[in-house]
């Protein structure tokens, strides 16, 4: 494995010049750097709470409100941001047709507010809520409702059943949506590159995609500040923040 620091980059950039089918596995870390907390780690803490104790249907159904509070805080954070450096490259490499398909752990949007048009969510999306009894769905970006939902700070309720509304993401124990998920895979089975941005390759299934890809003859490139449960497979690891690295990838 090579390790490169930041602004040795050519080999990388050759690679994925040169790639047949690239693809982009992200996560927390490529939104960082325009302001969104990631998960794990220093800054990755909200209220001395872990993820794990907030985002599990059992959190929810224990207190709804708790988990409304986290997740409309960070429905807030997340529509005041932009996408940054990272993810504009993302979608230039992908006009320029390099770049097959970004699947992304991410809920906040940043890719298709980037530009990308391949993208496959696996955790789902921050912006839309659904209802645990119902078939009732919808996206408050596209409604119109965002505003307003993010000022309440009532429990939402379905406006066709009135049973409680919850975030249309996956929380831990509960399965991936199906289509999304053996999208990703068969993505992966294809890819001859895969660009890991951004993640720390602890929570699965997501995580066995540069497993996948690496098991296929294909090449793993990563992009973090620090080492992930990625790196021991990473061909090509480079030690820095997504949005400075990757502004170096297009040079
Ligand atoms: C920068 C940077 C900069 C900083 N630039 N980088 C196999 C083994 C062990 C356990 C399991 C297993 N299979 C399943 C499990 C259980 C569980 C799991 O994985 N647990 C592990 C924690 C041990 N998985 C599940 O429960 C999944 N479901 C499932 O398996 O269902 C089975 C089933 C089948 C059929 C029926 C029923 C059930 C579901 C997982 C759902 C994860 N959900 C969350 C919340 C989403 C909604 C929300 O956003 O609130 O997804 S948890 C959270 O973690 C979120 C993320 O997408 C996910 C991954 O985090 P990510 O993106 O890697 O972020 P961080 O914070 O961890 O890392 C940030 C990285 O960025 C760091 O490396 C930094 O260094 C770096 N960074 N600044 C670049 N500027
Ligand atoms: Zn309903």
């Amino acid at each position: 494995r090579k390790i490169l620091g930041n602004g040795m980059i050519e080999e990388a950039a050759k690679i994925i010049a040169r790639s047949r089918f690239l693809i982009a596995f992200t996560g927390a870390g490529i939104s960082a750097e325009s302001g969104i907390p990631t998960f794990r780690g220093r800054n990755g803490l909200w209220k001395r709470h872990r993820p794990e104790e907030l985002a599990t249907p059992e959190a929810f159904a224990r207190n709804p409100k708790l988990v409304w509070e986290f997740y409309r805080w960070r429905m807030k954070i997340i529509s005041k941001a932009k996408p940054n450096k990272a993810h504009l490259v993302l979608a230039e490499l992908e006009r320029m047709g390099i770049l097959k398909a970004v699947i992304t752990q991410n809920v906040d949007d940043l890719h298709r507010e980037a530009g990308n048009k391949n993208i496959i969510e696996l955790h789902g999306n921050i912006f839309r809520v659904k209802c645990i009894r119902c078939d009732y769905r919808e996206n408050l970006k596209e409604s119109g409702r965002l505003e307003k939902f993010l000022e309440d700070e009532d429990l939402p309720k379905c406006p066709k059943c009135g049973s409680l509304l919850r975030p249309d993401v996956v929380w831990f124990g509960e399965a991936l949506p199906e289509s999304a998920l053996s999208k990703a895979f068969s993505l992966a089975r294809r890819a001859d590159v895969c660009l890991v941005v951004g993640t720390s390759g602890q929570v699965f299934p997501a995580a066995y995609i540069p497993y996948i890809v690496k098991d296929n003859g294909g090449y793993v490139i990563e992009i973090n500040p620090s080492q992930s449960g990625i790196t021991p497979i990473a061909d090509i690891f480079i030690r820095g923040k997504a949005g400075e690295v990757m502004d170096e990838l297009l040079k």
